[in-house]
């Protein structure tokens, strides 16, 4: 088939440049702003494509001050400026002013436009009001300018040159854009990434619409994506299973970039793109990496019996926490999907599929203990879905018998069998637990012991989360099951409330529960369902009259308003004062009376008032000191709502 190959291959479809201004749509993919960014895209890729294939090194964007024109300049050799044979012009007026679907000016160079179409320089030309390009070369600079597509001057000599390089200036025409006005914040990230994704490449941006410091902006990254990697995880404030990424980069046949790194982040990052275009649909680039990757890891997996028992891994459970970037350079890319940002062509499957699995086994295979701490990681993901299923299954309240089975234990459930009027009571300590079990009312609250310590879940994956009994014990009898899986109609319970002692313990066990609620059920708190309890410091016996006092403070107040002047000696009885050392050493009835009876005790309500704050505080505080965590713990405390007084 060498005739049929060599026809194919060496046609070069010429056409004037009228068809793209008929129906610029076919061309550019409309005239809003996307279109009209399309054509900065098209005039970038040039030089870009002149810097990957090793001719530059630096582009320069400028946004003008008026907001409709652009200036791309690159250092590459010049858009050659020689006469073509045949058609006796210049090289540079042909690639400005003719429509052509063949690369005969590559010299055998490939090129992967990123363009919709790729049809490049002359759609912009011909959808430009006016366009001048320059070349340097040969010592001197040329000059040729466009109106709408049409030479009206042709190649003059305007000076001497030092070096080569490509300058292409054009302004947008309003006969086929209804609006003209660049974004320099949509051009500042794609020159961003377009930085990363051509590793080594230099590219200044200059906004003249916003003159001064914010107005210039120069993206290098000498690590290319794995730069781009460690911004996006950084950024997401996830902590890495490994250190060194795996990394792969592919330039015969396929030309493709990729890192991954795992980390324990519980869901799945991936940026991908085709010829710098983000692909934020996926496609099939992205299906084979997916194919590739399960394969690898299982692979690993099952040639090193790491197989976890009782456990059936999922390809999501691989995937858990998976960060990347994947860049692949494709001859015809073929989009898809609403906005055009999924990739549609079907060889890419196989193709990055054949790529990636035997590079990330032979990578896990000389990396062992790197590719350990994935497995584990991996196997964790897949328990955490275990329980956290587990957790959802068996807790369901609608027949009271059947449920009550899978219950935790040492849960002291409440009779009324809705959630409405019913109330949980977390109690820290078991002989507190057995105090709060007998003084309060059987029909309406449950009270939870929690025995063990509970575990810091600030920066902790959910799957480690659920390793910890007290925690999983929590979740189950809640019923509403937890992170993604978590539904308010489930829980049990009406309010969940925190029973710990009023020392400095009792608060680092609040603050640890608050922290795994605000981390992992913290619809539970901006449903308002979460609460602190109040037990009382201090018992104040005054004659036959009982006080009971939160603090210190309180007992002062009391002290005072009940016996003033002096203690004895003015016909009234001393006062008698009890300093709690537990709720444990509390009698049932005294804890019913001060703390659990809704008539008579006093609850926190636990609010988020400030999302972010919120956050900030509590990364800041937890894995600190205990002092930091108790203020943390009495502040937001006070600052909640007061119910039930
Ligand atoms: C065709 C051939 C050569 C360079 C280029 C095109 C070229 C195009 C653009 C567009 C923007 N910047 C560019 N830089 C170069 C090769 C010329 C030679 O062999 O000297």
């Amino acid at each position: 088939m060498a005739s049929s190959n060599y026809t194919a291959k060496d046609i070069t479809v010429l056409e004037g440049l009228e068809p793209v201004r008929k129906r610029p749509g076919m061309y550019i993919g409309g005239v809003g702003s996307t279109g009209l960014h399309h054509l900065v895209w098209e005039t970038l890729d040039n030089s870009v494509d002149e810097a990957m294939n090793g001719h530059a090194s630096n582009i320069w964007v400028t946004l003008h001050a008026d907001g409709s024109s652009i200036t791309i300049e690159d250092d590459g050799r010049g858009i050659p400026i020689d006469k073509h044979p045949t058609t006796k012009k210049s090289a540079l007026e042909v690639i400005f002013t003719v429509l052509h679907a063949g690369g005969k000016f590559e010299h055998g160079s490939y090129k992967t436009a990123g363009g919709l179409h790729g049809v490049g320089a002359s759609v912009v030309n011909a959808l430009s009001k006016e366009l001048v390009a320059t070349v340097k070369r040969d010592g001197s600079q040329w000059e040729m300018r466009f109106k709408q597509g049409k030479l009206v001057s042709g190649l003059k000599k305007v000076g001497p040159a030092r070096g080569t390089g490509t300058i292409v200036y054009f302004r947008p025409d309003a006969a086929i854009f209804p609006k003209i006005e660049f974004d320099p914040a949509i051009i500042k990230d794609r020159l961003e990434v377009s930085s990363y994704l051509h590793k080594g490449l230099k590219v200044v941006f200059e906004d003249e619409t916003a003159p001064g410091k914010d107005g210039k902006c120069t993206f290098e990254h000498t690590e290319g994506i794995v730069d781009y990697l460690k911004k996006i995880v950084t950024e997401r404030g996830a902590k890495a299973v490994h250190d060194a990424p795996f990394t792969l980069a592919k330039d015969e046949g396929l030309r493709l970039d990729l890192v991954l790194q795992w980390t324990e982040a519980t869901d799945e990052h991936l940026r991908s793109y085709v010829n710098g275009i983000p692909t934020g649909s996926g496609g099939t680039h992205e299906n084979g990496l997916r194919a590739g990757l399960g394969k690898a890891v299982r692979n690993f997996i099952e040639t090193h019996n790491l197989s976890p028992k009782g456990v059936t891994l999922t390809a999501e459970d691989i995937r858990e926490g998976l960060t990347g970037v994947l860049s692949v350079f494709v001859q015809e890319p073929q989009f898809q999907g609403q906005t055009k940002d999924r990739l549609n062509n079907p060889e890419l499957v196989s193709a990055v599929d054949g790529v990636v699995r035997p590079a990330l086994e032979h990578w896990l295979n000389h990396n062992i203990s790197v590719a350990e701490a994935i497995v584990a990681r991996i196997i964790l993901a897949a328990r955490a879905r275990e329980a956290s299923r587990a957790a959802q299954a068996e807790v369901s309240r609608k027949s009271a018998t059947s449920s009550r089975l899978n219950l935790p234990g040492k849960l002291s459930d409440c009779t009324n069998p809705t959630s409405e009027g019913s109330e949980l009571f977390i109690v820290e300590g078991d002989s507190a637990g057995g105090s709060a079990k007998q003084g309060r009312d059987r029909a309406r609250q449950a009270i939870l012991p929690l025995r063990g310590k509970v575990l810091n879940t600030e920066s902790v994956s959910l799957a480690k989360v659920l390793e910890n009994k007290e925690l999983s014990d929590l979740v189950t009898a809640l019923g509403c099951g937890l992170g993604k899986n978590f539904e308010l109609d489930k829980l049990r319970y009406g309010k969940i409330i925190i029973l710990a002692d009023a020392d400095s313990d009792g608060n680092h066990i609040a603050t640890l529960l608050l922290t795994f609620m605000y981390r992992h059920l913290p619809q539970l708190m901006t449903n308002g369902k979460v609460f602190l309890a109040q037990p009382p410091l201090y018992r104040i016996d005054i004659g036959k009259e009982t006080f009971w006092a939160l603090d210190e403070a309180q007992k002062d107040a009391i002290l005072k308003q009940q016996a003033p002047g002096k203690m004895s000696g003015n016909g009234r009885a001393t006062p008698e004062i009890t300093r709690f050392k537990g709720l444990g050493e509390m009698m049932p009835k005294v804890l019913w009376e001060t703390t659990l009876n809704p008539r008579t005790r006093r609850l926190l309500r636990v609010e988020i008032t400030d999302q972010i704050t919120t956050d900030r505080v509590i990364n800041e505080l937890m894995g600190k000191d205990a002092s930091a965590r108790f203020r943390f713990i009495m502040e937001r405390a006070e600052e909640a709502e007061e119910l039930d007084v």
